[in-house]
């Protein structure tokens, strides 16, 4: 048996150290590991094991970390098992507020039935995205009943969660008036269930508020086919008092009920992968454009271009022509 396969046994048999170590090879960006990696992640792929994939984003400050904590002990609650993956580059995460998760999400971090892995310590998201869904399908075949991927809201990060997930889910916070926060029509439409969080206390009234203010909005802005009537669903939901989590979980499995039983499901993950394997082809051949020898290509190049002995067409043609050659 190889190392490999040894490792993935492991891994489907539970074994917690198994899974640390698979991360660690995922994350590498040796080129041996990345061929063990490759392999390791179809082996654990053809065990067909799935979860529930919930992207969860918002803004700094709407209480994920909170809400992560709560939600994933109700889950565990209910017997299941929960991984939770952060998918922010490191630029855009400070080391503090994965000190202060580690804080909040205490009785998450302790739960035996729980898995908490912070974002890779990789500054671009083409990376980052990769390590997530490797570590995704390791944690699937690990047996997880749900797994969740939380973003900060900002940059393109949303995008990659929402690309790797099955629902996905967007946390606010209260907001006076009616205007809608300054959220991206982008990032809504991406939601399938919006989160309005704090509903509690004095900000109870203005939880209210925004709901209806997103209700109303989202029946303007959209009807897509995997949309269930009634969804993209806003609902009301206190982190710290624990309260609309049974909702939450409820129209979750609604939404995804219908989604498999009419194929949507099944269609997005196709999409998803189709997606990701675009994806692969450009990061590939961005990191060719940073090996050694390109990059002194590049530099003369540039200097022609700049010194008006190229156009700037002509130099990248020639670029192009030359790196095909060098193969
Ligand atoms: N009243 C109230 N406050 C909350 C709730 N959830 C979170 N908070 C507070 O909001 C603040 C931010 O919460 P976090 O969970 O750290 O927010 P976050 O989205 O993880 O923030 P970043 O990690 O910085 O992106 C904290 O002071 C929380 O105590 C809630 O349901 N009600
Ligand atoms: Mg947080």
């Amino acid at each position: 048996m190889t190392k490999v396969q040894e490792l993935a046994d492991k891994i489907i048999s539970g074994d917690r150290r198994a899974l640390s170590q698979a991360i660690t090879l995922v994350e590498s960006s040796r080129q041996d590991h990345r061929e063990e990696a490759l392999e390791l992640t179809a082996i654990l792929t053809a065990s067909g094991r799935q979860a529930t994939r919930i992207g969860l984003s918002g803004t700094p400050g709407v209480g994920k970390s909170t809400f992560i904590e709560s939600f994933g002990s109700y889950l565990t609650g209910l017997n299941l098992r929960v991984a939770v993956l952060a998918v922010d580059p490191s630029s855009v995460r400070t080391g503090g507020s994965i000190l202060g998760d580690k804080t909040r999400m205490d009785r998450l971090s302790r739960d035996p039935n729980a898995f908490i892995r912070p974002s890779p310590s990789q500054s671009h998201l083409g990376g980052v995205a990769r390590h997530t869904r490797d570590v995704v399908t390791i944690c699937e075949a690990a047996g997880f009943d749900v797994v969740m991927i939380e973003t900060v809201g900002v940059g393109q990060s949303e995008t990659i969660a929402a690309q790797i997930s099955d629902l996905f889910v967007l946390l606010l916070a209260p907001a006076g008036g009616d205007e809608l926060q300054g959220v991206k029509r982008g990032i809504m439409e991406m939601a399938d269930i919006i989160l309005v969080n704090k509903a509690d206390g004095d900000l109870k009234h203005a939880a209210m508020r925004t709901c209806a203010d997103f209700s109303g909005a989202l029946r303007l802005l959209r009807h897509r086919p995997q949309d269930l009537d009634g969804f993209p669903k806003v609902i009301p939901v206190s982190a710290v008092q624990e309260m609309g989590l049974s909702d939450t979980w409820e129209a979750m499995n609604e939404l995804l009920n219908w989604r498999k039983a009419e194929g949507h499901f099944d269609a997005n993950r196709s999409r998803q992968a189709s997606f990701w394997f675009e994806e692969d082809v450009k990061q590939g051949v961005l990191a060719r454009l940073r090996e050694k020898d390109v990059q002194e290509m590049m530099t003369k190049f540039a200097m022609e271009v700049e010194a008006g002995n190229l156009l700037p067409g002509q130099a990248a043609r020639a670029v192009i022509r030359r790196i095909e050659e060098l193969k």
